[in-house]
């Protein structure tokens, strides 16, 4: 069976990580039984990231080309009768998400003075002493100079909130009365909407924007729908 190396859930988040529960969604949606093996040192996976997974002699790191592995090696169910313009569509949405939303998610969790505290208990407190101990500090260290280069750290908390927000109120817009992201029945792009929109809503780190985000009523619907048809088991 296939093995699905993540970070380990956060509450009702089946991982920390909204890279990590896109694939466990896009498995659970595509009907492929895997297993999840938690993993808290991204520097033992193939590419220094989360997630991976690994099937038989096969292992694919990287969540949009796992994807790719799972449609070649498992069949398309999902995006089969999407045509060349939707297909586009859902990758701009994903492009928007994946390198964009994240990284003021990452911002938010990790640089916001109020926010890291929480974080640091929440993702390091059973690592063993005296690893707890300097650990978060240096992994502090390197998401501030990732961040900087990226770029987003450059800005304030006030300004990458309104950001994040713009994200995700053109989700909102999108998916208006719509059952899933691309219409009336779900494709991989709802596996990342899912993945990402319930890292914001859900993470229990008490973020200014989860309130925000929380009355765009269709979003939170979606998230709690999703959750209940394809996670009741979780
Ligand atoms: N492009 C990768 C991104 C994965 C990614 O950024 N994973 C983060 C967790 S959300 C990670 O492993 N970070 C650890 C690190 O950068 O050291 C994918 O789609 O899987």
């Amino acid at each position: 069976m296939i093995k699905l190396y993540r970070f380990p859930p956060l509450d009702r988040l089946p991982s920390a990580s909204p890279f990590c529960v896109k694939v466990e969604a896009y498995l659970r949606m595509a009907v492929i039984e895997y297993e999840p093996r938690d993993m808290t040192d991204p520097r033992k996976a193939p590419k220094g990231k989360l997630p991976f997974i690994r099937d038989g002699d096969t292992v694919v790191a990287d969540s949009a080309a796992i994807i790719d592995y799972l449609k070649s090696r498992y069949g398309d169910p999902l995006d089969k009768d999407m045509t060349a313009a939707e297909q586009a569509t859902a990758l701009a949405y994903r492009r928007m998400m994946e390198e964009h939303t994240y990284f003021c998610i990452v911002q938010m969790r990790w640089m916001r003075d109020d926010t890291w505290s929480q974080v640091k208990t929440r993702y390091f407190s059973s690592m063993p002493a005296p690893l707890r101990w300097f650990v978060p500090g240096m992994a502090r260290k390197q998401v501030r100079r990732d961040l900087r280069g990226q770029g987003i750290a450059r800005h304030t908390d006030a300004e990458i909130n309104a950001k994040a927000l713009e994200d995700v109120r053109a989700i909102s817009n999108f998916l208006g009365d719509k059952a899933y992201l691309m219409g009336a029945a779900p494709t991989s792009l709802d596996a990342m909407g899912y993945g990402f929109l319930t890292s914001l809503l859900w993470a229990p780190f008490n973020l200014p924007i989860q309130t925000e985000v929380d009355e765009l009523d269709n979003l939170a619907a979606y998230c709690e729908r999703l959750d209940r048809k394809y996670f009741a088991d979780a």
